[in-house]
């Protein structure tokens, strides 16, 4: 008995090694997105799009001859836990982290994952500083807040010239940004001030001292920056305490969420998102796959965290090792076949290609609009 305890105590650290060593083979791909709270279907649309992209790399074989592993963790949307994550994954050496959703949590962790040497690629933080900072293993698959600020205020200026515009924003690096871009285009274009701006915390849930405010500015436009948990009770809000202002919005409230939230009162309510992704034809194969492997449609940005997953692991075979400074090298320089076209990155890590469309909500659906239909004539 004492010899068998004494082999098996001498095999102990052969197995470890051997264990570490079958590790070490395996690629490992992070997603760090929320899991829990009211952005955890959002989160959940993200790891899907990124597992499926996994799975289908190793269906064919894995990368670099190596299998890869998919690790998934709940930032809850947390600064900070976004930060912890950051540290754990840098330190363990994961080839590439595909998140954080919320761009406040990338914000808080990019630096990290530069300094630890690891690629990231968020699908769906649009906040401009994400890559206006610099760092050369830091990337984004979406579009960016002054782009879709940009499409909005274009849209509004043409399409309400007599509007009297109300700014909301939900003080984050994302929705304040989004209000404060959206502000500056439209002053720029139709030289005129907004008849309300103003701000309240991500916990806000009672609505009705802004609703009381907005009564007062009478305003026909209210564009809010955030996201749609408080988009959906904002507009439902607005709709119940008389304010009839036509309700715009970002991506954060381009969701079904934002649908169901609001309810009959999110009619007509505009959001700027990409063109139609489902329709694309570069797509068709991604999504029925995704369909037929989650039992659902993709959400907003589950092919954005599909692309980041499949670009990150195009950009290890490109570059023969899963070490982020070469692979993002490779990613800066090449162009890449994926489901949402040809892609390649700008010097800071941008798509090269992006666009925003208007979409409306009609019939309980978001329906894209027709950029192009005349603008009304002015009020005399
Ligand atoms: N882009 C909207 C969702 C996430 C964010 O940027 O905070």
């Amino acid at each position: 008995m004492r010899k068998t305890i004494a082999r098996l105590a001498a095999a102990l650290p052969l197995a470890g090694l051997l264990l570490l060593g079958a590790c070490s083979r395996q690629v490992t791909i992070a997603v760090p997105v929320p899991l829990t709270g009211d952005q955890a279907e959002q989160g959940k649309d993200v790891l899907n799009g990124a597992q499926l992209a996994v799975d289908e790399w190793n269906a064919r074989g894995g990368v670099l001859g190596r299998k890869i592993a998919l690790e998934s963790a709940d930032d809850k949307g947390e600064e900070e836990r976004a930060a912890a994550l950051a540290k754990e994954w840098g330190n363990r050496k994961v080839a590439a982290v595909i998140g954080h959703y919320n761009s406040s949590s990338t914000l808080a962790a990019m630096e990290v994952y530069y300094e630890k040497r690891t690629l990231m690629i968020t699908p769906s933080s649009t906040n401009a500083d994400v890559t206006e900072r610099g760092y050369p293993t830091i990337f984004r698959v979406c579009g960016r807040d002054d782009q879709q600020a940009q499409v909005a205020a274009a849209y509004v200026a043409k399409y309400f010239p007599d509007a009297k515009v109300a700014l909301l924003h939900d003080k984050s690096p994302y929705g304040q940004e989004l209000a404060n871009q959206f502000l500056r285009d439209y002053q720029t274009l139709t030289k005129k001030e907004s008849v309300y701006y103003g701000g309240f915390d991500r916990s806000t849930a009672e609505f009705a001292p802004i609703v009381a405010k907005l009564k007062e500015a009478a305003p026909t436009v209210v564009y809010f920056g955030g996201l749609f948990p408080q988009g959906s009770g904002l507009a439902k809000a607005l709709r119940e305490g008389g304010v009839n202002a036509t309700f715009m919005s970002g991506d954060g409230c381009f969701d079904a969420a934002f649908l169901k939230g609001a309810g009959a009162a999110g009619e007509g309510a505009l959001c700027t998102f990409f063109p139609d992704i489902e329709g694309l034809a570069s797509a068709k194969a991604e999504v029925a796959a995704y369909r037929a492997k989650f039992g659902v449609a993709p959400g907003p940005y589950s092919l954005f965290a599909y692309v980041a997953a499949d670009l990150a692991l195009q950009g290890i075979a490109k570059a023969g090792t899963a070490d982020a400074v070469p692979v993002a090298r490779a990613l800066h320089s090449g162009e890449f076949q994926t489901p949402l076209g040809t892609f390649g990155f700008n010097e800071k890590g941008d798509p090269v290609h992006t666009s925003y469309v208007v979409w409306k909500v009609q019939g309980g659906k978001f329906v894209p609009v027709d950029m192009n239909a005349p603008a009304p004539a002015p009020a005399q």
